[in-house]
């Protein structure tokens, strides 16, 4: 029986991976190079530092930066994404999610955000979602980001439940790939293209119904 659920913030509790794109986006045109939806594709999940990365090498520009301009570019990045998070309001919760964790909670789930994002605890507080996880980890203390499987096995160790009882609920490739190799249950929300390895799938995040994924997990004989 599943005893945990691990959530991604950005793109799975709310819109903040549109933020993140518009602030690469920016970034780009600053620096001569289109960031396209496939390419922000790639970046979803990422760290601020390899989605930068990631951003040069499109344009095989990462050798002509020193590790200080790298720096620049990435608090940059976060100037521009900040000034948006800023109007994040509760409203701002994505569809289904609160109905989904008030279920979770009532029938003693444990709940844990498993977010890559360094601005996590700023965005929960914003949306009124401060006391919603049970646990949130904390980005900077993880040493390998998605897709390495320790954002979600970080949770799990935190209340010590076994990785099979686990349930992560990701929007990007990167996220899902953590999910797989952690060995927990890996629930998709988004387009099949990039999610087409999680365990389940949904469309958008008001198609995330708990029986539904209950069920996925018990016919998968997780
Ligand atoms: C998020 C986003 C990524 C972003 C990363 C780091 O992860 O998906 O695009 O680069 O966090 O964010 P920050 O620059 O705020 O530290 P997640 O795991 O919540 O999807
Ligand atoms: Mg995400």
């Amino acid at each position: 029986k599943p005893q945990l659920f691990i959530f991604d913030l950005d793109g799975v509790i709310t819109d903040t991976a549109e933020f993140h794109y518009l602030a690469w986006r920016k970034i780009g045109e600053e620096l001569g190079i289109v960031v396209d939806r496939a390419l922000n594709e790639r970046l979803k999940g990422v760290s601020r530092m390899e989605s930068l990365n990631r951003v040069l090498a499109a344009a095989s520009q990462a050798k002509e930066m020193t590790e200080h301009e790298k720096e620049q570019w990435a608090s940059k990045k976060n100037a521009i994404y900040q000034q948006l998070i800023d109007t994040i309001k509760p409203s701002d919760v994505l569809p289904g999610i609160s109905e989904l964790i008030r279920e979770l909670k009532e029938r003693q789930f444990k709940l844990a955000l498993g977010s890559a994002s360094r601005n996590a605890t700023f965005v929960l507080d914003k949306l009124g979602l401060q006391d919603a996880f049970d646990y949130v980890v904390d980005a900077s203390k993880i040493r390998f980001g998605k897709p390495h499987p320790e954002t979600f096995t970080n949770a799990a160790d935190y209340f010590s439940i076994p990785y099979h009882a686990c349930i992560g609920v990701e929007d990007s490739e990167a996220g899902i790939e953590a999910i797989n190799s952690a060995g927990m249950f890996s629930v998709g929300v988004g387009c099949l293209d990039a999610l087409h390895q999680a365990n389940y799938i949904v469309s958008d995040t008001s198609q995330l119904k708990l029986d539904r994924i209950v069920e996925a997990y018990r016919l998968a004989a997780w």
